[in-house]
């Protein structure tokens, strides 16, 4: 025997935030997707090791910087032992550490790259 006849609740869509509508005999909380995605900063690591020039190279490659911005940052990071290079979605700030530390180990460099959450 069916006790519980479903129904469609017109106030059940998703325009309508943090409402109770009814679902049947159940409440469902329904609430727009709003949230902005997590922004995270990308940083290159100092290392007494890897060539300036091949930290310009990298900054320009993979992260899209003038000649002049990479120098910037270059001598940013070898002077403060760390610098900021860019703030990425999650999954674009995961590539761009990733593209860095295979081309920092394909040249046999120690360069460090890392992400934190903004
Ligand atoms: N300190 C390095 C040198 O003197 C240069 C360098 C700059 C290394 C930035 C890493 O992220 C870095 N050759």
């Amino acid at each position: 025997m069916l006790r519980f006849r479903p129904r469609l609740a017109a106030s059940e869509n998703d325009s309508d935030a943090d409402t109770l509508a009814p679902h049947g005999n159940v409440a469902v909380k329904t609430r727009t997707q709003t949230k902005k995605p997590s922004m995270y900063k990308v940083f290159l690591l100092n290392d007494d090791y890897t060539p300036m020039d091949f930290v310009v190279q990298v900054l320009e490659a993979f992260f899209n910087k003038t000649r002049e911005d990479a120098m910037r940052i270059m001598l940013e990071v070898h002077q403060s032992g760390i610098g900021l290079c860019g703030v990425y979605s999650f999954e674009v700030a995961e590539t761009k550490v990733t593209q860095v530390m295979a081309a920092a180990r394909q040249a046999q460099h120690p360069l460090q790259c890392t992400m934190e959450k903004e």
